[in-house]
């Protein structure tokens, strides 16, 4: 069978965030680069893959899906899925509430200061520091829940990877480029549990990836 297609530009951490599980579930894919520049993403060859006209999308033979988080559940899904433990009711409820939580907290308020610290920049507009301060404070408060967590299991839903831990992956690989870097200094379960992600193969595929020269 042919290898999924990931379409996106692999600047966008929520087309990454796909990488991570992609490759992580040992999935067959190739990625093509959509062109922001020249408008690609709202070509009707994109909005047939995306209706929205953003990235990421797969195609996956005939089928076609968006939304980052259900392209990451669906490769778990296809090729592995102990890394949503399905297969156990409690488990896998505690992998969707840090799924959730990834999406809906952490996620939540490290966007605003990545697009702030990175993409505003980089589109010749000016960083807001009051909109940074504001997310960097709720984000503080998030990692304290994250401390608390990870002192009692080594993973965010358990003593288990999952993918509720592997979603964290491509956003925070950008917390490395902002004056913030050292964020997790103060939280050395947080600290510990992020060195492990970064160790994984997936993780470093991001950073090959997303280097000024891939
Ligand atoms: C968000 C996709 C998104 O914002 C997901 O896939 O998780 N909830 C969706 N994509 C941006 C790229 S930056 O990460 C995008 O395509 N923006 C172009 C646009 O909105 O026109």
């Amino acid at each position: 069978m042919a290898p999924m297609k990931l379409y996106g530009a692999t600047m966008s951490w929520n087309v990454t965030r796909c990488v991570v599980a992609l490759e992580e579930a040992g999935s067959d894919y190739e990625i093509v680069h959509i062109n922001f520049g020249t408008g690609e993403h709202k070509s009707p060859e994109h909005l047939a893959r995306n209706p929205f006209g953003q990235v990421p999308a797969l195609q996956d033979g005939d089928f076609y899906l968006w939304e980052s988080r259900a392209i990451c559940k669906y490769a778990c899904r296809k090729n592995k899925p102990e890394l949503l433990k399905e297969g156990d009711l409690k488990e896998s409820a505690m992998v969707d509430v840090w799924a959730e939580v990834e999406a809906n907290q952490y996620t939540a308020a490290l966007s605003p200061i990545l697009f702030h610290c990175l993409v505003l920049p980089m589109l010749g507009g000016t960083t807001d520091q009051k909109v940074i301060e504001e997310n960097l404070e709720k984000l503080k408060k998030v990692l304290e829940v994250y401390e608390a967590r990870l002192t009692k299991s080594k993973y965010l839903a358990g003593d288990f990877i999952s993918l509720a831990d592997l979603n964290h992956v491509s956003a925070t690989l950008c917390l490395a480029a902002t004056p913030y870097a050292s964020l997790f200094d103060g939280y050395p379960h947080v600290k510990a549990w992020w060195t492990g992600l970064m160790a994984r193969p997936s993780a470093q595929k991001v950073v090959a990836l997303t280097k000024p020269s891939a």
